[in-house]
């Protein structure tokens, strides 16, 4: 009998584990799609503002090319959203409102504390201020990142991430 519960759990906890996202209420601002696991739009992974706000937050504080002074960032990490989603690629496409996009190893986002800010001082990015998301390196605690490679992943105005 005993051989018979652990045997169940062991099938049964995979499915536990595959969560399902809840569905987003507010604007979709993300849209995740390619080689992740856990979706809420067919094979995709929508998220509002509040599903990201709702992720366990970092802050980076840090000088970028494109502030005046030291700037507190603040948003999840870009490794916490990948687990969100059950991400199981190796690169990732991050595109732009505008149509820019990078190329960006899967790697740097557990190498780095890379987040994805929404706040800017306590204030939300607008898609003005390059928002309404900021892929933000830790310039200020690595200064070999300040390269063109880095600046180049460093997408703002981001609203889609394709897992490849
Ligand atoms: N949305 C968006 N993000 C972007 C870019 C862009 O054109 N659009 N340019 C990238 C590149 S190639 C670099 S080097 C840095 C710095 O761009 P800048 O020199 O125009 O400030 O931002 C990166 N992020
Ligand atoms: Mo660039």
């Amino acid at each position: 009998m005993r051989y018979l519960i652990a045997l169940l759990a062991a099938f049964s906890l995979p499915s536990l584990y595959a969560e399902t996202l809840e569905l987003p209420q507010g604007p979709v601002i993300l849209t995740v799609s390619g080689e992740l696991e856990n979706t809420n739009a067919g094979d995709h992974a929508q998220f509002d503002r509040a599903m990201l706000e709702a992720l366990p937050q970092h802050e980076t504080v840090t000088h970028t090319p494109w502030h005046d002074g030291a700037v507190s960032f603040v948003g999840p990490l870009g490794r916490t959203l990948l687990d969100a989603v059950g991400s199981e690629g190796r690169e990732l496409r991050i595109s732009a409102l505008n149509d820019y996009s990078a190329t960006v190893p899967v790697r740097d986002f557990y190498k780095y504390d890379v987040i994805l800010a929404m706040s800017a001082n306590g204030q939300p990015l607008q898609v003005r201020d390059q928002g309404p998301l900021f892929v933000i390196y830790p310039f200020d605690q690595a200064s070999s990142l300040m390269n063109e490679v880095t600046l180049s992943r460093s997408v703002w105005q981001v609203n889609r991430i394709e897992i490849e």
